[in-house]
């Protein structure tokens, strides 16, 4: 175990992390299918996993976590800055010396009879010049195993590393799951990330929201470039260009739908494709031509289940059926696989239900989630390279050049089908303004409109406000290379509840006025929030939706367009003197112009 690196800074802290945990046993994660073979045997051994029917679903486990420990637990997680005004309005904040002496205390001796596993990652290729490392100590075999499909695992890590101190450092600790000793900390001046009393994916899969965003977006406010929650996705026209786009949607509110999209038939046969490069982190540099070069730091899908069938989403749905691992869906016990709400009208008759009961359809209240087989926020762990469209682009490692970013979230009313800003200062307002109604991703109530800023809001690692200065930043130094910014709303709603737009699919229909807006070959009106579609430039070929309800869910209503402005001025009012003057007078210019 010695062996596996020189690292001085490495080795040092792996001492440390023994001293304080005091394990049993110390496994290093090599990389090898062998070894991951093993830990998913003694999973399945131990019933922590549990085996899936080997023809139906090849390489295929199962996993339930504690009822208590379903989702991202916003209320516990902390940026731990040394000055509290480096967090921000928007994060919790507890002093770094005091929150590791609390977690220090927690975690002591917890690994007693138990293993830790040491996990070296990359996220992205590993070797890619836009690639960070990072290693995370765990006692969890469920968490080795899906770290092994989401990131790049394995000391070749350590050899690209080298003696470089340049990497994070994650210790998670399962402790005893308990809800009231559950804390998720990043302490981004120090690299390093702590997490215990949690075995949920985005508590724990500490490469994901806790490095490649909230640790991240530091570094690339420090170092200029930037860490976003956002998918990535080329669009390939008839004549085989591909117009790359990437989109900030808050979580459960459609990234991995859109990054996966089948167009619709008519669009399929004139020769349209949609490549999947990410579906939920980008990492994004100025290149050497002075455009945006995103790439995906993962290396596999965390995905939301419910909802995800061969209609909606093909392609995850095809990414879950070999070498995948589902947490918190139900089991089919007649023949060993998975269900889940939306998967298919068959319903299991013969079921286990996430929490471990017997389960029949007869016990289902659509009113009632308690009663759901899944959970609302049950995930499939799948590896990328599963995916029918990923991009040939995925795994080299040098970016793909942005030429539009797309915001969104779910708004019942108010926001339009899509818009254009005006610029980028603009489209900044825009992304600074965002809200959606909060999803199952995170603990607590479920519907709520909230202010997310690019879909940021629970994963920005430092102070909101000059977040946005950085953005603003960014736009300085692209220019007119800068990418384009819109806006889009796959959610609004008729007066019972119902989605008006289909959705899924037929958002290509919007995607190609966007990507024909970045060319320049597509119409606009110019509105008081930007440049919204006139409804003959939507097309509709083959869809059943009438032109009159497109013109109502495109419509840029005077009057709501001014409360939202005031309740914009009030979510502006929390970052002070750190609100970039820029913004200021975007929320002045709007409210100019819906006044009139
Ligand atoms: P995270 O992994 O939490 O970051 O979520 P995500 O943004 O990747 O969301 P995802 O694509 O998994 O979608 C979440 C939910 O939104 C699913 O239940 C989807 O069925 C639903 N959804 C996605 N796209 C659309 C759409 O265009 N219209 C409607 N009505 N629902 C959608
Ligand atoms: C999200 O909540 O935005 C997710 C899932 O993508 S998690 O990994 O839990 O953060
Ligand atoms: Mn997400």
């Amino acid at each position: 175990m010695n062996k596996f690196t020189k690292n001085p800074t490495v080795l040092a802290w792996i001492e440390d992390m023994k001293a304080l945990l005091t394990p049993d046993n110390v496994v290093v994660i090599d990389g090898s299918e062998e070894q991951l073979e093993a830990l998913r045997a003694e999973a399945c051994a131990t019933g922590e996993m549990i085996k899936l029917n080997e023809e139906k679903l090849p390489g295929c486990y199962y996993h339930r976590t504690k009822p208590n420990d379903v989702a991202r637990v916003e209320d516990r997680t902390f940026i731990c800055s040394r000055e509290k005004e480096n967090a921000g309005p928007t994060n919790n904040w507890c002093d770094p010396q005091e929150m590791y002496a609390k977690l220090y205390d927690i975690a002591r001796g917890t690994y007693k009879g138990r293993t830790m596993y040491i996990i070296p990652f990359s996220m992205g290729p590993i070797g890619s010049p836009l690639a960070k490392a990072g290693i995370e100590v765990t006692d969890s075999i469920y968490v080795v195993l899906n770290m092994a499909i989401m990131t790049r695992v394995g000391t070749a890590v350590l050899d690209v590393l080298g003696d470089s101190n340049d990497w994070v450092r994650g210790l998670h600790a399962k402790c005893d799951v308990d809800p009231e000793k559950r804390y998720i900390c990043q302490f981004p001046e120090d690299n390093t990330i702590i997490s215990v009393n949690s075995a949920y994916g985005g508590n724990v899969l500490l490469g994901k929201k806790c490095f490649a965003l909230r640790i991240a977006s530091y570094q690339g406010w420090k170092e200029g470039w930037m860490a976003e929650h956002m998918l990535i996705l080329g669009l390939e026209n008839p004549k085989g260009e591909v117009t790359y786009v990437a989109a900030a949607f808050p979580s459960a509110c459609g990234k991995t739908n859109l990054a996966m999209m089948i167009p619709p038939a008519y669009l399929l046969e004139k020769g349209y494709k949609i490549w999947t490069v990410g579906d939920d982190i980008a990492w994004m540099r100025i290149g050497a031509d002075g455009r945006l070069y995103a790439i995906n730091p993962e290396n596999g899908f965390f995905g939301v289940a419910p909802g995800t069938n061969e209609k909606s989403n093909f392609n995850a749905l095809a990414s879950t059926k070999k070498n995948t691992i589902f947490t918190n869906v139900a089991i089919n016990n007649d023949d060993n696989t998975v269900w889940w709400e939306g998967l298919d009208k068959n319903p299991p008759e013969n079921a286990t239900e996430w929490k471990g009961n017997p389960w029949n359809p007869s016990m289902f209240v659509k009113a009632d989630k308690t009663t759901y087989a899944a959970h609302p926020n049950s995930r499939f762990t799948a590896p990328a390279v599963n995916c029918p469209c990923i991009s040939p682009e995925f795994d080299k490692g040098a970016g793909v050049p942005i030429s539009a970013i797309i915001f969104g979230g779910r708004r019942a009313k108010c926001t339009p089908l899509v818009y254009q800003s005006k610029n980028w200062e603009n489209g900044v307002f825009v992304g600074s303004a965002m809200a959606s109604e909060t999803t199952a991703a995170a603990a607590g109530a479920v519907g709520v409109v909230r202010r997310d800023p690019m879909a940021m809001l629970p994963f920005c690692g430092y102070h909101m406000g000059d977040y946005f200065a950085h953005w603003l930043e960014m736009g300085k130094k692209l220019g007119d290379k800068a990418p384009k910014i819109f806006n889009v709303n796959w959610f609004r709603t008729d007066d019972e509840g119902n989605f008006l737009w289909p959705g899924f699919g037929d958002n290509m229909r919007v995607l190609n006025w966007i990507v024909d807006r970045c060319n320049g070959t597509a119409d606009a009106v110019e509105t008081a929030i930007g440049y919204v579609p006139n409804a003959e430039d939507i097309d509709l070929t083959d869809l059943d939706f009438d032109i009159e309800t497109l013109k109502s869910i495109l419509a840029v209503d005077a009057d709501v367009w001014a409360k939202e402005a005031a309740e914009i001025e009030e979510h502006y009012k929390k970052f002070g003197d750190k609100l970039p003057a820029e913004l200021r007078a975007q929320l002045e210019a709007l409210k100019a112009a819906v006044a009139k």
